[in-house]
C-alpha cells in the first residue's frame, strides 16, 4: 500500500515530507526500535531511494535515529542533558549524577599564536601549554578538549595534569587559582576523522564546539579551551534568570 505523506499538498521538498512522516513514526516508537528499511520506505512512500536516504541521513545527524552497520536503522536513545555552569567538567558531571574521567591525549609546550596570546594576555610567541584530553562520562567518550594555559603562570603544569583527572583541581591545589568567570560560546562543526574515531561517530557528523575563556577573581585570563561534543548526543542546558 502506498501512503499519502502530503495530504494537504504543502509545497516542500519530497525528502522533507518523508522526514516529517518518519518523525511522526519515531514519536510512536520506543528508543531502540527498528525503523523500516530504505527499500520498504521507498515502496511504501512511492518515492526514490535517494529521497528516503536523505531524510534518514538528516535524522541520523540530528540524533533521532542511529545506523548500525549491517543491522539497520533504529530509534535513538534520548540525548544527554548537560548543564552549563562556571565549574569543571568533573563537577558538572557529578552535578548531573555521572562520574567523569579523563584520558590525556597530548600535552606539549609551544609558542602562542597571536590569537592565543591575546586570549591569555601574554606576548605573542610566549610559551603556552596545549593540553588535549578525552573527557569521559561513566566510561563513555563525551568530548575532546584542547586547553591553552600560560607556561609562565603555571610552571610544571603538564606533569601535574598527567597525574590528575581534573585540571581545575590542579589549578586549585598546586597554583591556588580558581576560574570564577568565563565567556562560553557554542557553535557547530563537522567531526574530523580523528574526533570521529575518538568519539565513536562518523567523519563529518555534526559536532557542538564549546569555547571557554575563563578568568580568575582579579579578572586575569586563566585558560582558553575548545571542547568538541557529539551534536547528535548532547543537549546543553543553561539556567537563566532575571534576578541579579
Ligand atoms: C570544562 C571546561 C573547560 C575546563 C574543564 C575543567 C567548557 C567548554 N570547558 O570542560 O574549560 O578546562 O571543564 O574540567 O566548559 P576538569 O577540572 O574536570 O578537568
Amino acid at each position: 500500500m502506498v501512503l499519502d505523506i502530503n495530504p494537504s499538498g504543502a509545497r516542500e521538498p519530497k525528502y522533507y515530507q518523508v522526514k516529517r512522516h518518519l518523525l511522526q513514526l519515531i514519536d510512536t516508537l520506543e528508543p531502540g526500535s527498528l525503523v523500516p528499511t530504505e527499500r520498504v520506505l521507498t515502496v511504501e512512500l512511492a518515492t526514490s531511494r535517494t529521497t528516503v536516504r536523505q531524510a534518514l541521513s538528516e535524522l541520523v545527524g540530528e540524533g533521532r535515529l542511529v545506523r548500525r552497520q549491517g543491522s539497520g536503522t533504529y530509534v535513538a536513545e534520548p540525548k544527554i542533558a548537560w548543564p552549563l555552569h562556571m565549574t569543571s567538567f568533573t563537577e558538572q558531571a557529578a552535578a548531573a549524577g555521572y562520574s567523569a574521567s579523563t584520558q590525556l591525549l597530548d600535552a606539549v609546550r609551544e609558542r602562542a599564536t597571536e590569537d592565543i596570546a591575546a586570549r591569555l594576555a601574554i606576548k605573542p610567541a610566549a610559551a603556552v601549554y596545549c593540553i588535549e584530553r578525552l573527557r569521559l562520562v561513566d566510561g563513555t567518550p563525551m568530548a575532546v578538549e584542547t586547553s591553552y594555559l600560560s607556561a609562565a603562570r603555571f610552571p610544571g603544569l603538564i606533569s601535574h595534569v598527567r597525574k590528575a583527572s581534573s585540571l581545575y583541581q590542579v589549578l586549585a591545589d598546586v597554583y591556588d587559582t580558581a576560574p570564577v568567570a568565563a565567556e562560553e560560546t557554542i557553535e557547530t562543526a563537522a567531526a574530523s576523522p580523528r574526533e570521529a574515531e575518538l568519539l565513536n561517530t562518523d567523519t563529518g557528523s555534526p559536532m557542538l564546539v564549546l569555547g571557554r575563556h575563563s578568568f580568575d577573581a582579579a579578572g586575569e585570563p586563566i585558560e582558553w579551551v575548545h571542547s568538541w561534543y557529539r551534536g547528535d548526543r548532547y543537549v546543553f542546558v543553561a539556567k537563566l534568570s532575571s534576578g541579579q
